[in-house]
């Protein structure tokens, strides 16, 4: 059941002490969104905590957060919420075993009953898993949502809270880029600037940052890349050997997907990334009403129509090829 904006209202009113957690690799809105909930969480005087499993991504660790972060629930120590909030998780699954644990009543040391869980998203394939759901998949972010709450408890969205927002928000749209920027999110993004957001200064901090090295691999990436499907697909590999040479991590390669798309005639990029032996992340993008979601899922994964992922034991090869005929079939 989709409760909405104002059962979530009620229950931050009546809680205590929240949690807020969010998915593993955390993207702008998975961190944006938690980083936004603990400010409105903060301003109603409430006990906040934050665990994200895999940690903060380098990418964005200048983001200011108004609570204690943690990677797991027994680095809480002796404190218990009595409130659990989903931020950005499609699932339960995806804020991690120990999470879902939790959500099944197995998780010793933090008894499920008595703890109101809330689950505030934009992912289609949301199935509603908590107490209190929040889910509209029309949204360009969950951070959309987010701004919508704060709004509606009176919360001005200038400072830390904004600009978590504009994160959140510019991360999901491709900077207001992608089918799903519309007159909302654009308005959202709006009052946030009117509040003090300075765009530029934004920027630079979040998207000015890169190393050369981190250049020159996205060249090699770049020339390296095949056209499939009479020009229809565009496919790259990374393989981790490319990032071991170049020093770097995974973080370097976000967005690279995204980038695929700007190919002419291109409507489905397919950006295969091997993180270990037989371990290869795979990232569609799509253009033109192409639902990838629905090729993600075939391999265990979950996204969004125009852009979703999946993990495959595969080596990178033979995942890029099963993952060609799938979108094959599709187109
Ligand atoms: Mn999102």
């Amino acid at each position: 059941m989709n409760n909405g904006l104002s059962v979530v209202k009620e229950a931050f009113l009546a809680a205590e002490r929240a949690l807020i957690v969010s998915h593993v690799n955390p993207d702008g809105d998975a961190v944006g969104s938690s980083a936004a909930l603990a400010h409105i969480l903060r301003s109603l005087d409430k006990e906040v905590r934050i665990c994200l499993h895999s940690g903060i991504p380098e990418f964005l660790a200048w983001m200011p957060l108004p609570a204690p972060l943690v990677q797991s629930l027994d680095a809480l120590g002796g404190w218990t919420p009595d409130m659990v909030i989903f931020a950005d998780c499609g699932d339960m699954r995806r804020a991690g075993s120990e999470i879902e644990d939790f959500m099944q009543g197995k998780k010793p040391g933090l008894p499920r009953s008595g703890i109101v869980t809330v689950n505030i998203d934009h992912h289609i394939s949301n199935p509603a898993f908590a107490d209190i759901n929040w889910v509209e998949a029309q949204r360009s972010a969950t951070g959309e949502l987010v701004g919508l709450l704060a709004e509606d408890l009176g919360i001005p969205l200038s400072g830390d809270l904004g600009e978590a927002l504009y994160l959140a928000l510019v991360t999901d749209s491709g900077n207001f880029s992608y089918a799903n920027t519309g007159p909302d999110s654009l308005a959202l993004a709006g009052r946030i600037v009117a509040q003090g957001l300075d765009v530029a200064r934004f920027t630079d901090k979040y998207e000015n940052t890169w190393s050369l090295a981190r250049m020159r691999l996205w060249g090699r990436l770049l020339s390296e890349v095949r056209l499939h499907e009479g020009g229809t697909v565009a496919c790259s590999i990374a393989p981790k050997g490319y990032l071991d040479e170049a020093g770097l991590g995974k973080d370097a390669l976000e967005g690279f997907a995204s980038w695929l798309r700007k190919l002419r005639g291109v409507r489905v990029g397919l950006f295969v990334r091997e993180d270990g032996p037989s371990l290869t992340k795979i990232s569609l993008r799509s253009m033109g009403g192409v639902d990838v979601q629905a090729v993600a899922a075939q391999f265990g994964g979950g996204g969004h129509a125009a852009a979703a992922g999946a993990e495959l034991a595969l080596a990178p090869d033979e995942a890029a090829k099963q993952v060609l005929k799938a979108v094959a079939r599709l187109l």
